[in-house]
């Protein structure tokens, strides 16, 4: 059972009806904890971020094993509290109650850790009767059993992408993350065979199109990697370039140009950056050496440069935030033509290094939200809290203004639409009800009408091979506009058509 997301912007709800889909990626956590459970037993995945929890599917159940992260806890405990009523078992593991401190009392089960470790014992615990409360992984295991996810269980066609895990865990020790307190500082990655086994698996079941590779840091464990990439671009080459992968990467990436070729042969077409702040005292203070080996700009532009569209994570909220934070973040979003700019208040996770620094000196206000995007603060800031909350609306409503982000997404495609790989996808963006839903909601009915329609042009007139990926961004924009509405207040219109 996988919980409901809130509306944040990385639900991409306002993005996913465009494509007819109800959820962006499948709970891949419970995917792989299904991989593990005897082949006897009966299961069912059902997600509440794609359809709603019937009693029916309580009652089928004689189990119930639920997964989440800490921005899902209260429809958790909802769904806890619902199976509990109907006299179920039920298990509950994944990254919020593997860090959370209040937990979820309610459950039978609490799975810390990862399951390939834990759920061994339980299964034969409870052949033998003897099952626990908590199970607690005692060491961090290494993927090379880890089964291949049981994607069949998802419905496919509700999702905008698949996700698959090659590696877990970061060597960096950036002072926030909770990555490195979860899934430890030494990358641990599947092989070779057991990753091109799981693309094998999602293309028997007919998936095309963007395969999500979660790792915290892809090139975490880089000799890996460089193994990897090779076999992957001939898988690729092997089976008519299916996918287009998209992941998540350390900035120190544009070092290494051997990767960036490899992963452009790969077929990567977007890359995610925890970029977080362009001010060097900030970055000291996050212990993000790696982001200050030389210009982020700079290392930006190279990785755009071997055709991969750059998405970033921001920060603001850092002790040693200067006063022109604000300004200089928006600057620097716009100078590196990263449209989908995931700027968050500084959230403290729960034990983080982070979090204890900021219990010793007494300025914590209790549990994150787990939505850095909320505007909520969980610490006592440097900055006058309230002064803080409105530079951090004040950048998303100038980056998400529609002639700000368009500009961005041009200059973007420019940056990347050359010399890449062909790839042979269904290409969501450039089917006809899509872009009919696209037209009517951003060219007919939406004030900004006119701004979306010079766009267009433009990415018609200038990008003409990219023009797919140019109606993509023009939907998640649409979707970061109507968020920051929603959390930032209403943004200066750049057109006087009102509608
Ligand atoms: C992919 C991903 C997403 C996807 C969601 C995909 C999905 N549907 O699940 C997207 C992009 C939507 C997303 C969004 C967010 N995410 Co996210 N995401 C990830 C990421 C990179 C990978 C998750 C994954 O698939 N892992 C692979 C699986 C195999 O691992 P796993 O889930 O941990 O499962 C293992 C164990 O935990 C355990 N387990 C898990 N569940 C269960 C259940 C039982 C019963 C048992 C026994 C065991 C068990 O066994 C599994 C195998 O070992 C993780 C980082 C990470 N390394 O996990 C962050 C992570 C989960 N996300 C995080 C956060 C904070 C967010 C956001 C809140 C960010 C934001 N600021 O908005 C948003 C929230 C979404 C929203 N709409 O509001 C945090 C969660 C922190 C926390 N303590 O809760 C993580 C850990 C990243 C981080 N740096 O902190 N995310
Ligand atoms: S690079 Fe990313 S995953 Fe690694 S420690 Fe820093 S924030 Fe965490």
């Amino acid at each position: 059972m996988y919980p409901e997301f809130p509306d944040a912007y990385w639900s991409f709800r306002h993005a996913l009806w465009f494509e007819g889909k109800r959820s962006a990626f499948p709970p891949l956590g419970l995917l792989t904890v299904s991989s593990m459970l005897p082949r006897s037993w009966d299961r069912r995945l059902i997600d509440l971020n794609v359809r709603k929890l019937r009693n029916a599917d309580i009652e089928w159940a004689d189990m119930v094993l639920a997964s989440a992260m800490l921005v899902q806890k209260d429809s958790l405990k909802d769904v806890v509290r619902r199976c509990k009523a109907a006299g179920k078992r039920v298990a509950v593991g994944g990254p919020f109650v593997s860090t959370s401190l209040e937990g979820v009392p309610d459950a039978d089960h609490i799975f810390i850790g990862e399951a390939e470790t834990t759920l061994p014992e339980f299964i034969r615990d409870l052949e033998q009767g003897t099952t626990r409360r908590v199970y607690q992984a005692s060491d961090r295991p290494q993927l090379y059993h880890t089964p291949v996810p049981d994607f069949e269980l998802a419905d496919l066609r509700r999702y905008s992408a698949m996700s698959v895990q090659y590696s877990r865990g970061c060597p960096f020790q950036c002072e926030f993350c909770d990555i490195i307190e979860i899934y430890g500082r030494v990358p641990r990655t599947k092989t070779n065979k057991q990753i091109l086994a799981e693309l094998d698996a999602l293309r028997a079941a007919r998936w095309r199109g963007t395969v999500f590779i979660v790792d915290d840091n892809f090139i975490g464990n880089k000799k890996n990697v460089r193994g990897l990439l090779p076999e992957l671009t001939e898988w690729q080459e092997r089976n008519g370039r299916p996918f287009t992968f998209l992941t998540e990467a350390s900035v120190n990436l544009a070092e290494d140009s051997q990767l960036l070729e490899g992963m452009r042969q790969a077929g990567f077409s977007r890359v995610f950056l925890g970029i977080e702040t362009p001010d060097e005292d900030c970055l000291k203070e996050a212990q993000k050496q790696q982001n200050m080996r030389r210009s982020l700009l700079d290392s930006v532009n190279r990785i755009q440069s071997y055709g991969m569209e750059v998405m970033g994570g921001f920060i603001v909220g850092f002790d040693h935030d200067p006063e022109d934070i604000f300004e200089k973040m928006i600057n620097f979003i716009r100078d590196s033509a990263i449209p989908l700019a995931m700027v968050g208040l500084l959230n403290a996770l729960p034990d983080t290094q982070l979090w204890r620094r900021l219990s010793r000196e007494g300025r914590l206000l209790g549990e994150s939200t787990g939505n850095n995007t909320n505007c909520s603060l969980n610490f006592v800031p440097k900055m006058d809290p309230s002064r803080l909350v409105e530079g951090y609306q004040s950048i998303m409503r100038s980056i998400y203004s529609p002639r700000e982000y368009y500009q961005r997404a041009l200059e973007c495609l420019k940056r990347v639409s050359h010399d890449r790989p062909q790839i042979h996808t269904s290409g969501l963006f450039s089917k006809g009800a899509t872009l009919a839903r696209i037209a009517l909601a951003m060219g007919v009915r939406d004030r900004e009408r006119s701004e979306f329609w010079r766009y267009i042009a433009k990415a018609v007139l200038e990008h003409r091979d990219a023009f797919a990926d140019a109606v993509r961004l023009a939907a998640m924009g649409y979707h970061f506009r109507k968020l920051t509405e929603a959390f930032c207040g209403q943004m200066a219109t750049t057109s006087d058509a009102i509608c």
